[in-house]
């Protein structure tokens, strides 16, 4: 499968359409998550054009992926949900529930998570 120009991500990435951002470095963007499961929920994406997270692993710098990681940290930061605790998860392809095919960190945070999976 190769990396979908036009999926929703990547249209957020140039601009094209509007997000709610929460912070933003040469390698990554994070944003609020247009559905919220929980109270707050964000997204952290890398800049480059990544379909997941075994795309990533196989064709990122090693660079992109220490920023990619550390930007979850700083984000959790921004949002005070350090101490509190929150979680942090990424879906891969069908079965991992991924819909948008642009790598994607999740973090839900502000309130018990609960179960790790349904
Ligand atoms: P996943 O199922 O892991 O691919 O999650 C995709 C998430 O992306 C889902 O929680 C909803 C969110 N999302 C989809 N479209 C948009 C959008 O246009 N803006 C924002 N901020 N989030 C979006």
């Amino acid at each position: 499968m190769s990396y979908d120009k036009n999926n929703i991500f990547a249209k957020i990435l140039r601009g094209e359409i509007p997000c709610k951002k929460i912070y933003e470095n040469e390698f990554v963007l994070s944003f609020y998550d247009v559905n919220p499961q929980k109270k707050i929920h964000v997204l952290v994406i890398p800049k480059g054009e990544y379909i997941d997270l075994d795309d990533f692993n196989n064709k990122a710098s090693d660079k992109e992926i220490v920023e990619l990681n550390k930007a979850i940290t700083h984000v959790s930061s921004l949002l005070g949900v350090r101490e509190r605790g929150f979680r942090t998860l990424t879906n891969i392809g069908s079965d991992g529930g991924q819909e948008v095919p642009h790598l994607h960190y999740h973090i839900f945070a502000g309130e018990k998570i609960g179960k790790m999976v349904s």
